[in-house]
């Protein structure tokens, strides 16, 4: 069981910690040849199904790269697929959906979710993984635009072309898609939370795709109600997206504790545009394949601009890369924590 005095915790709350935390978005996964083993004998959401496959899954990069926080291994779309809707975990590609959602009558397909019921796999997940942490484990879920990308799409997308045709074609249909998708989310993030779950990332992968004026109007709403309906739950809510740069400010204000930087913005312009808040990132995943020296160059870059202001979490910019190597990602973590030891 995590306690608050975890310094990954302080650090969301924007207070001094011993160290800067580290984790690594999609730290468990293909990167690791145990979970690869695990994946020949069973398929991505035999895993998600058993909680005791879940629990082994999160927690092994937390033994193997000694990060300061687990994320549960599970997917954007198993609240999805927990209410019935027909997807499939396509490998080398990504989650691709049987009947993509086209019109007002798909709506119906997306019923409310009935966590005990729905998600009672990943509640036991949960409550085992609580149990045998030593560090705060992270809920998450998919925010609404990046899960209606897959659901419009059908899948993986470049242009998100369908998805943009939907949301200024149809307004009313894409709101009424998106505060489905916002329940859906928050009702899969209290249950995480009511289970044990320390704090909460919201990811909206792809939202970079759009122009601020539509995020703003289509899509802002539908995050924030996500966001705000945690705030009685009094657990750090992280916000999280790729390409963001012109994006951190309503980002900022959209209910979040912290904000994910991509590498794409450096991380004290990404902090001025995020406000009072904590900030999470950013080094560019593709710096893990070069030599040592400049993986930790690099990340010194990091924690120089921030030289020890409290409130931040170090983390790459987006998820390890498949091929990225265990063994550098341990020594960045080291690497951290020695760097910034108080
Ligand atoms: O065959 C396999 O083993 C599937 C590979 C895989 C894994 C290990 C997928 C398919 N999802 C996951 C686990 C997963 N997905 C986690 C585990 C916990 C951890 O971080 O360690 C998490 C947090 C996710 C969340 C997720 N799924 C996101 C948001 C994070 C991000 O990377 O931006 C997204 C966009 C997805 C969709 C998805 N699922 C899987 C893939 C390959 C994709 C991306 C497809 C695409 O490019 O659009």
């Amino acid at each position: 069981m995590a306690d608050a005095q975890a310094p990954f915790l302080r650090a969301c709350r924007r207070e001094a910690a011993p160290h800067t935390p580290v984790w690594f978005m999609r730290q468990a996964g293909r990167s690791l040849p145990e979970f690869r083993a695990l994946r020949e004998r069973h398929s991505f959401f035999d895993l998600v199904r058993s909680p005791e496959l879940t629990a082994e899954v999160t927690l092994q990069p937390v033994q193997r790269l000694g990060v300061d926080a687990a994320i549960l291994f599970s997917d954007i779309v198993t609240p999805l697929q927990a209410i019935g809707i027909d997807v499939e975990m396509r490998s080398g590609v990504g989650p691709v959906f049987a009947h993509p959602f086209r019109t007002a009558a798909d709506l119906d397909r997306l019923r409310p979710l009935e966590p005990d019921t729905d998600l009672a796999h990943v509640i036991e997940a949960v409550r085992i993984l609580v149990k045998e942490l030593d560090v705060p484990l992270i809920g998450f879920a998919g925010a609404p635009f990046t899960m209606a990308s897959y659901l419009v799409e059908g899948g993986p997308s470049r242009d998100w072309a369908r998805t943009k045709a939907l949301m200024l074609g149809d307004p009313e249909l894409w709101r009424a898609l998106l505060d489905r998708l916002a329940s859906l989310s928050l009702a899969s993030l209290r249950a995480q939370v009511g289970a044990g779950a320390a704090a909460v990332q919201l990811f909206d992968s792809w939202v970079g795709a759009l122009d601020p004026h539509h995020y703003a109007e289509s899509v802002m709403p539908a995050s924030a109600k996500v966001l705000r309906g945690l705030a009685d739950l009094g657990v750090p809510r992280i916000h999280f997206g790729v390409s963001t740069g012109e994006l951190l400010g309503m980002m900022g204000k959209a209910g979040a504790d912290v904000v994910g930087v991509d590498w794409r913005t450096p991380i004290l312009d990404g902090w001025a545009r995020v406000g009072p808040l904590a900030v999470q990132g950013n080094l560019d995943p593709a710096i893990l394949g070069a030599p040592w020296e400049v993986v930790a160059r690099e990340a010194d870059r990091i924690l120089d601009a921030i030289d020890g202001r409290p409130g931040h979490i170090f983390n790459l910019g987006h998820g390890v890369p498949a091929d990225a190597d265990p063994d550098v990602l341990a020594r960045l973590v080291d690497h951290v924590h020695r760097r910034t030891q108080t």
